[in-house]
């Protein structure tokens, strides 16, 4: 049983990222009132070339992978199935392009919160979780896109 304990508690101390996968600038925008989907954002670089499957969090019901892009003067959006991340190549999910749907939300997130994300990250056969944290900020301007 000690040793057990010992076991999780070493795995639950490794470094937070996956070694190939490094996330910054993660963060998600603050809902207005009632509002239960909001963008969230990040910048996601792989030593190798990986594929971004799927993002969970414990407060929220559903988060998509978006993709927002003009098409003919008209600003559309689609889900997608996933990300590629090329190897070395920093790729930015922003607001007015790659973004993820955070939906479905549980509580109310206001700016500050900190709010735990989980990537699913396919590298060659390995598939791997990266966890991390976005802070939720507040945006002066109203949310760019409605569902
Ligand atoms: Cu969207």
């Amino acid at each position: 049983m000690r040793l057990n304990a010992m076991i999780l508690a070493a795995l639950i101390a490794s470094p937070a990222w996956a070694a190939d996968i490094k996330v910054e600038n993660a963060w998600i925008r603050e809902p207005a009132p009632g509002q239960e989907v909001v963008g969230g954002f990040l910048d996601i670089t792989s030593q190798k070339d990986a594929t971004l499957l799927q993002v969970k969090s414990t407060v929220a019901g559903m988060v998509e992978l978006h993709e927002m892009s003009m098409n003919n003067g008209v600003m559309q959006m689609r889900p997608l199935d996933k990300i590629d991340l090329p190897k070395g190549k920093t790729v930015k999910l922003e607001p007015g392009g790659l973004h993820l749907m955070i939906e479905k939300l549980k509580k109310p997130l206001k700016a500050g919160d900190r709010v735990p994300l989980t990537l699913k990250v396919k590298t060659g056969a390995k598939i791997e979780d990266v966890q991390l944290t976005a802070e939720v900020r507040s945006m002066n301007a109203p949310a760019s896109h409605q569902h």
